[in-house]
C-alpha cells in the first residue's frame, strides 16, 4: 500500500509526452506483439477436433485493464511493459518464501504445454496453449503452513509499464494493482497453472508477460497477469472484479452456465476461431468450463447457485 501511494504521486511524472497517453486511445490496428521468442517446451499433443483459437486473435482480443480497455489496446500498448527482467516474490505464511527469477526458471527449465480453454465472463471463450508449470509446484516449494489458507496473487504495480493504472479513468475504475486469489485446495489443485508461455513462446505482454495465472474452470478474470507476489494468507483475500462490482463478479467465480450474470445469459458463449469475435457461433457452455471431473468435487457442500 506504501508502494501503490508512492506510485500514484510518481504515475503523473511518467509520461514523458503526453503522446504516450494518447496512445492509449489511438485508433492504429492492433500488431502482434513483437518481443515473444521460442520456448523449450514438452509440447501437448494436440488433442483431435480440438479447434485452437488462432494466434493472431488471442494477442490482439485482450482483456488487460492496465493496457487500456477495449479489446486492441493491450496489444498496441504493449510496447509500455518490460517484462525483462522480472522478479515474482512467493511469501506469506510459509516455511521457505522465496524470490523466484522468471527469466531463470524460463531460460533453465522444459516448460509443459497444456491446452485449455478459457471462459470470459463476458461470454466469449478461446482455447489456448500455455506452457508453464504447475501453481502446485511453485507453492510446494515454498513449504506453506497450517495458516495457509488462501492464495492472494497481484499484478506489477508500475504506472509507466501498465499507464492504465496512471488514473482511474484509463483503467477503467479499477483500484490497482490488480489483485485475485484461490483458496488453497483451488491452488493446489494440478490444474492451477502458471503459465509463462503461449504457442510455443514466451507471454506477449498483452497476454500477461512473463507470468501469469491460469485456472481454467474459472471465469477469465481470475486468470490474473504478469504477476509479482503469491503470498499464502490465512483469511480470504480481496479480489478486484468483486472489489469493484460485488453483486456481479464473486471470488469464487466457477463457470456455471446455469447461473446468469446479472446483466446477461451465462449458458452460452462466442468461441473465438478463424472469424473473431464477429464471425463468432454461440455454443454451449459447460460446467465448471469442461472441468467438472477434476474440480466439482473441492465444492461439495457448497451452494452452486450462489456465485460469490
Ligand atoms: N492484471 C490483469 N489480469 C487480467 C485482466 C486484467 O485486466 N488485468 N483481465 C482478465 C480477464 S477479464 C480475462 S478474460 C483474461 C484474458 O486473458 P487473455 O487476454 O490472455 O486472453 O485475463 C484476466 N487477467
Ligand atoms: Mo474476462
Amino acid at each position: 500500500l506504501i508502494l501503490k501511494g508512492l506510485g500514484l504521486g510518481a504515475a503523473t511524472l511518467a509520461f514523458p509526452t503526453q503522446a504516450g497517453v494518447l496512445d492509449l486511445f489511438s485508433a492504429d490496428k492492433p500488431t502482434l506483439g513483437a518481443t515473444t521468442r521460442p520456448l523449450n517446451i514438452h509440447a501437448a499433443t494436440r488433442p483431435e477436433g480440438v479447434i485452437l483459437t488462432p494466434e493472431e486473435k488471442a494477442t490482439t482480443h485482450n482483456n488487460f485493464y492496465e493496457l487500456g480497455t477495449d479489446k486492441g489496446d493491450p496489444a498496441r500498448n504493449a510496447h509500455y511493459l518490460k517484462p525483462e527482467p522480472w522478479q515474482l516474490r512467493v511469501e506469506g505464511e510459509v516455511a521457505k518464501p522465496f524470490t523466484l527469477d522468471v527469466w531463470d526458471l524460463i531460460n533453465k527449465s522444459t516448460l509443459e504445454e497444456r491446452i485449455y480453454r478459457l471462459r470470459c465472463v463476458e461470454a466469449w471463450s478461446m482455447v489456448l496453449p500455455w506452457s508453464g508449470i504447475s501453481l502446485a509446484e511453485l507453492i510446494r516449494r515454498a513449504e506453506p503452513n497450517s495458516r495457509a489458507k488462501f492464495v492472494a496473487f497481484e499484478t506489477l504495480y508500475d504506472p509507466e509499464q501498465l499507464p492504465g493504472q496512471a488514473s482511474r479513468s484509463l483503467g477503467g475504475g479499477i483500484d490497482y494493482p490488480y489483485v485475485e486469489g484461490l483458496r488453497i485446495d483451488e491452488a493446489m489443485n494440478p490444474l492451477s497453472f502458471l503459465a509463462m508461455g503461449l504457442y510455443g513462446k514466451t507471454l506477449p505482454a498483452q497476454n500477461g508477460a512473463p507470468i501469469r495465472l491460469v485456472v481454467p474452470w474459472k471465469y477469465g478474470f481470475k486468470s490474473i497477469k504478469s504477476i509479482v507476489s503469491i503470498r499464502l494468507v490465512e483469511e480470504r483475500p480481496p479480489t478486484t472484479w468483486n472489489l469493484l462490482a460485488s453483486n456481479e463478479y464473486g471470488f469464487y467465480a466457477n463457470v456455471n452456465p446455469q447461473v446468469d450474470h446479472p446483466r446477461w445469459s451465462q449458458a452460452s458463449e462466442r468461441f473465438i476461431g478463424e472469424g473473431g469475435i464477429f464471425g463468432a457461433k454461440r455454443q454451449p457452455t459447460l460446467m465448471f468450463n469442461g472441468y467438472a471431473d477434476e474440480v466439482a468435487s473441492l465444492y461439495q457442500g457448497m451452494d452452486l447457485r450462489k456465485w460469490y
